[in-house]
């Protein structure tokens, strides 16, 4: 009941009474009109995350898992298969010689890599070889299949925007009639036409995903560390970068960011807060992440979520280098995201 509502016997019967047409009073309800969600902030840890990744390598090939993933699921919405009300994150390994049979779907899928040499995945008729750092890029409804040709297992961070076209009621998939997709690009096609800051002089944008495939490591390591050089840093995000879509300079998704950021050692940030839910993938250093008053402290390979609207702040033991991706690229289109520093 609102605060100005005052209950009667004549109201209380009109609303049972309404009830049966699938009708109900709004003042009855409380609304909540508060920016956050019920999700909780959550912290895996690298070394518990390998292991059952492995165990799960001597039970299940990708022939029937289609992909060997484990859901990383908030604890806060069980059954979901969502670790925040808007994104998915799972942590997929690829062990020598398997391949992930090739299909599509409608969720945009991101792709970081964590730990593995001698993965590739094949997008759109290009095959792009996957290194540690890597940030990928599957596009929605881009044909794409994975394999491992070299001698030790890879394992990657995926991030869909599953939840989305869940909530949409726009999920649609489809396998591709054979396990690998015809490969009619040449290597590095994608990194010719539109890594360099350079564009087909014809190609047109079609505010769908980033044409560029690969962010490789080396780069974003190169632009962070001579940016720490020569900037000072941001009070709460260090040297805080955002993969662009070399097309349109936006997010390399319609609906997710990706960001990398350096933290110097003894880096202590100020805190902030943003609509924005964050899956954040440690990719170098230790330190501590305090989200929401809890103190998560992170080292390399570990992952943690910060829900909308948490209090947020990173310290940093060592330099770090931290790669994270966000719904804000949806909520900056639709008018949603607020920030504050605190
Ligand atoms: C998917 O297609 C992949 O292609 C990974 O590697 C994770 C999670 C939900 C739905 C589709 C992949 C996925 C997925």
């Amino acid at each position: 009941m609102s605060q100005a509502a005052t209950q009667t016997p004549e109201l209380a019967v009109f609303s049972k009474d309404i009830r049966s047409l699938g009708l109900n009073p709004l003042w009855e309800r409380t609304v909540s009109q508060k920016p956050g969600s019920p999700c909780l902030p959550t912290h895996w840890k690298w070394d518990v995350l390998k292991r059952q990744l492995l165990r799960s390598c001597e039970l299940i090939g990708t022939k029937d898992a289609e992909r060997r993933v484990l859901m990383l699921e908030n604890p806060h919405m069980p059954g979901s298969s969502f670790i925040a009300n808007t994104l998915f994150t799972g942590l997929q390994i690829i062990q020598p010689g398997e391949i992930a049979s090739a299909h599509r779907h409608t969720p945009n899928a991101l792709r970081f890599v964590v730990e593995g040499k001698g993965a590739y995945t094949s997008v759109n008729g290009e095959r792009v070889m996957i290194n540690p750092g890597d940030f990928i890029v599957t596009p929605n409804w881009s044909w794409h299949d994975h394999g491992n040709i070299g001698d030790e297992p890879v394992v990657w961070m995926d991030g869909l925007d599953s939840a989305f076209t869940k909530f949409f009621g726009a999920t649609f998939r489809e396998d591709y009639p054979s396990d690998t997709q015809p490969l009619y690009r040449t290597e590095g096609d994608s990194a010719a036409a539109f890594g360099s800051a350079l564009l087909p002089v014809d190609y047109k944008d079609d505010a769908s995903g980033s044409p560029l495939l690969k962010y490789p490591y080396a780069r974003t390591l190169e632009a962070l560390h001579h940016l720490h050089k020569t900037q000072p840093l941001h009070a709460c995000h260090g040297v805080k970068l955002r993969y662009a879509n070399p097309a349109n300079g936006k997010y390399p998704f319609p609906t997710m960011a990706a960001f990398m950021q350096f933290l110097p050692k003894g880096f202590a940030g100020k805190a902030w807060r943003t609509t924005e839910n964050i899956v954040f993938n440690v990719a170098e250093g230790s330190g501590v992440a305090v989200i929401a008053g809890e103190r998560f402290a992170f080292s390399p390979h570990d992952i943690f979520v910060a829900p909308s609207w948490c209090d947020f702040a990173f310290h940093a033991n060592e330099d770090c280098v931290i790669f994270s991706y966000s719904d804000r690229a949806a909520q900056e289109a639709l008018g949603f995201h607020r920030e504050e520093a605190l």
